[in-house]
């Protein structure tokens, strides 16, 4: 059988890298079976699109993954590859959580002639199997042999074989300078961040996530033995295709257990599989200098902190008081000092909010090593418990948000300020943290660091203003390029001076106020 998975863009921001969905039930398809896969954030596709692929390509089985924002497109491309005769199974986040409104049981539509629950690891091959025989049950649940819910424990990890599949799509260096690019030091002809999970679940069950309802509080990791082969086997790609390659480490909470996150980098250090890496880790686990030292040292380049507020009767009231906003601070300042930054992200709207919070959490940002703030707004995604206790409030007003996905737009009312007042604090995160001057703070906050430093913050700041600016067209980058014509031109003057990119010892930044970026805000649901 020839199956296609097919992941679906938001419409709106592009994904800077691939779902790791795809190549794990890829890598969990029996023999025997051809499977491809399209992410529609690397190539788009319409719903005339996808139904020319699948009859050129005679696919025979579709399967579509989608988060809940991404969920009325993935809906309307399984109802474009239904109506040419090809089976679709969804699987993901929302549908587990809306099956019957997938499999039109809520007296919508149908889109799908099947639907996966949960963790797919086991189901996968089943499901497969059943549509080969042409079999499709609806639904797909991962069940012990006594019908109880049963979870991958991630010790028989498939291996993914990396240096064989196909990632062309997802290369962020553009074509046009792929083959000068890939003669620069050990090659920089393309550039892939590619996702890897070391473990899964998280027990905190913050409010507004859907991670310890979905994947469940009981944490399974795989061996480290595995995680460190798997790296070994990226390197080895980068090296044979002469670019580069980063790894974000997929985890909820990557050091959720200190212990074995130790034990995991250390391995990682001994083997030589050191790669630059992105991980998610909340702020209350990075006051261990030991940790934050191996973080360093096996190639940790930037953390995801779900910071969400600086209030903390908000962080209480989504049950994410372990957040302490008087340590931030010290933890970002204990990472800056080893060379490794923060994405930094901000939750507005919630219960304590009122007009202002953005400019009082910037205040606080500006004091701050820089990094990449990120802004959203509180979200109720399905059957998380923010979603139960609104909708018993009678709060939401829009309670099928997902229905017509619209970005950064609440679906409910804020309790002490309009909805309208929460976009604008969201709008002022964004505009004040990603204007030009505030691009030229960040470079220049890091004066006294090597050229590489203040490029990489540069062209990461560049890349995170498309999140909520998005870059439509040619002409959009050309104005965003002329308005920070200053920036670039200064870094490419100091790129020519003798000893620019050499290293500089590590040090703890104390950013002065003046010369720091302006703005944050945040990204709703944030993990970690
Ligand atoms: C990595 C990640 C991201 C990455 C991007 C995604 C990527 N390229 O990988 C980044 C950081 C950019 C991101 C951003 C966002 N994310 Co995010 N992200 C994750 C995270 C941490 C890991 C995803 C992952 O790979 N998981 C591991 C794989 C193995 O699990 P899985 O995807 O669920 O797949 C399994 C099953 O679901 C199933 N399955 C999945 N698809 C399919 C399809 C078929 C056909 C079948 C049969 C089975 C199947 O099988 C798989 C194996 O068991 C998850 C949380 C989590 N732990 O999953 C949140 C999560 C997916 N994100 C979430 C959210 C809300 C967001 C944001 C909207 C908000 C934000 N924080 O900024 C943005 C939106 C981005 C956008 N493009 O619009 C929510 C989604 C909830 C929901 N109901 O939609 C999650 C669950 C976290 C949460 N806080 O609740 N995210
Ligand atoms: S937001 Fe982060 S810390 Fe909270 S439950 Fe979700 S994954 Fe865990």
């Amino acid at each position: 059988m020839k199956i296609l998975l097919y992941n679906p863009d938001n419409g709106v921001t592009r994904n800077f890298m691939p779902h790791l969905w795809m190549f794990l039930l890829q890598a969990l398809t029996p023999s025997g079976h051809e499977v491809v896969l399209v992410d529609g954030n690397a190539q788009a596709m319409d719903e005339a699109g996808i139904a020319q692929y699948v009859l050129d390509n005679k696919i025979e089985l579709v399967g579509i993954g989608a988060m809940t924002r991404m969920i009325a497109k993935a809906y309307r491309m399984a109802d474009a590859v239904r109506a040419v005769g090809v089976p679709v199974v969804m699987g993901g986040p929302h549908v587990t959580e809306m099956a019957d409104e997938a499999l039109g049981r809520d007296g919508g539509p149908r889109h799908a002639d099947a639907v996966a629950l949960g963790e797919a690891d086991a189901t996968w091959p089943v499901i497969v199997a059943d549509a080969a025989r042409g079999q499709l049950k609806d639904v797909y649940e991962p069940v012990d042999a006594f019908g109880q819910e049963s979870k991958p424990t991630l010790k028989q990890y498939p291996v993914i074989p990396w240096q064989s599949i196909d990632l062309e799509q997802f290369n962020l260096v553009p074509k046009a300078v792929t083959e000068m690019l890939q003669k620069i030091g050990e090659g920089w002809g393309s550039f892939r961040i590619v996702p890897v999970e070391s473990g899964r679940g998280c027990p905190y069950g913050c409010e507004f996530c859907t991670v310890t309802g979905f994947f469940g509080d009981s944490i399974r990791f795989r061996s480290n033995e595995s995680v460190v082969n798997e790296l070994l086997s990226l390197k080895a790609r980068a090296r044979t295709e002469k670019g580069q390659i980063a790894v974000f480490f997929i985890d909820d909470n990557f050091a959720i257990n200190i212990k074995r996150t130790k034990s995991l980098l250390r391995d990682i250090i001994r083997a030589g599989a050191q790669v630059h890496w992105v991980a998610q880790i909340s702020a209350n686990l990075l006051r261990d200098e030991e940790l934050v030292d191996l973080i360093a040292n096996s190639g940790g380049k930037w953390i995801f902190i779900g910071m969400e507020s600086i209030d903390p009767t908000n962080l209480k009231g989504v049950n994410k008081g372990f957040n302490k906003p008087g340590e931030y601070r010290e933890v970002l300042e204990r990472l800056a000092s080893r060379n490794v930054y923060a994405i930094t992200s901000f939750i507005f709207g919630m219960d304590n909010d009122t007009v202002g919070a953005a400019e009082r959490t910037l205040e606080q940002v500006r004091t701050w090593p820089p990094g990449l703030p990120i802004f959203g707004l509180l979200t109720p995604l399905p059957s998380t418990p923010l979603y139960k206790r609104l909708e018993k409030a009678g709060r939401l007003t829009r309670p099928k948000h997902w229905q017509e996905f619209v970005p950064f737009a609440m679906a409910h009312t804020p309790l002490k300020m309009s909805i309208d007042e929460a976009h604008r604090e969201v709008e002022h995160g964004w505009s004040e943290s990603y204007s030009p001057e505030a691009l030229a703070a960040a470079v220049e906050s890091l004066h006294d660091q090597p050229l590489g430093y203040r490029v990489n913050i540069f062209l990461a700041r560049l890349c995170f203003r498309g999140i909520y600016f998005p870059m439509m067209g040619k002409m959009a980058w050309v104005k965003m390029l002329a308005q920070n014509r200053r920036t670039i031109l200064k870094l490419v003057r100091e790129g020519f001076k003798a000893n620019a990119w050499q290293g500089a010892p590590a040090r703890v930044h104390a950013t002065p106020v003046a010369l720091v970026e302006a703005g944050e805000v945040a990204a709703q649901g944030a993990e970690s």
